[in-house]
């Protein structure tokens, strides 16, 4: 990981290191991931309004993000199972600390899957306790549109996330509005039954 090079993106605090997991990392990664999936299954979320997401999520770490009609939070075990979330692979926590250089780890991890037309709206991270932590996204399988721009109405900007693409939201890009606007379908073979899977590292607590 350490030949790894971060790209500048002319918004300051988005970092962003493309190709940063190589093609056998990703496989690795994407193996941890289809082995927590059987503790702790994808599942759609409703938001408070009462509406389905398109992604479907799960969580690994000590604590996980839900959504439901009680809001957003963070909570310690999985909704549908009620089991404590799957630990967070070894290999992200060594990623979280070689790239962000945070000096504690992550506690939670936000699993997104994105099937054919999944679609992430403009959002803002800001569920976490503490809001000067980085958020670090690690992207697998098809590449994504992701959108872009600084908190407070300013103009976004598109940026492509491709397989093995690792970025953060941190510093004064900490509450960038972000989204993901679509998939280009077949872009990648990595994930079984095609699409998209996206990890959040963040410090919930
Ligand atoms: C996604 N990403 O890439 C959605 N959040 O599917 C995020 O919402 C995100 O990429 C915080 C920091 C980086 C991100
Ligand atoms: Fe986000």
């Amino acid at each position: 990981m350490s030949t790894v090079r971060e790209i500048q993106t002319g918004l300051e605090g988005f970092r962003l290191w493309p190709g940063a997991l190589s093609a056998q990392a990703q496989a690795a990664l994407l193996a941890e991931v289809l082995m927590a999936e059987a503790v702790a299954p994808f599942y759609r979320p409703e938001t408070p309004g009462g509406r389905p997401f398109s992604v479907q999520m799960t969580n690994l770490g000590g604590l996980g993000w839900v959504s439901d009609r009680g809001g957003y939070r963070y909570q310690e075990t999985h909704p549908a199972t009620e089991k404590p979330w799957p630990p967070i692979p070894r290999m992200l926590l060594e990623l979280w600390t070689e790239l962000t250089g945070w000096p504690e780890p992550p506690d939670a991890c936000l699993v997104n899957l994105y099937r054919d037309q999944a679609k992430m709206g403009l959002h803002q991270d800001r569920d976490e306790a503490d809001l000067t932590a980085p958020v670090l996204s690690v992207s697998l399988g098809d590449t994504a549109v992701f959108r872009i721009g600084a908190a407070g109405g300013r103009p976004t900007r598109s940026i492509r996330l491709a397989s093995g693409d690792v970025c953060a939201l941190t510093g004064p890009a900490r509450l960038a509005r972000h989204g993901i606007d679509r998939l280009i379908a077949g872009s990648s073979t990595l994930v079984p039954g095609g699409g998209r899977i996206n990890l959040t590292l963040r410090r919930a607590r």
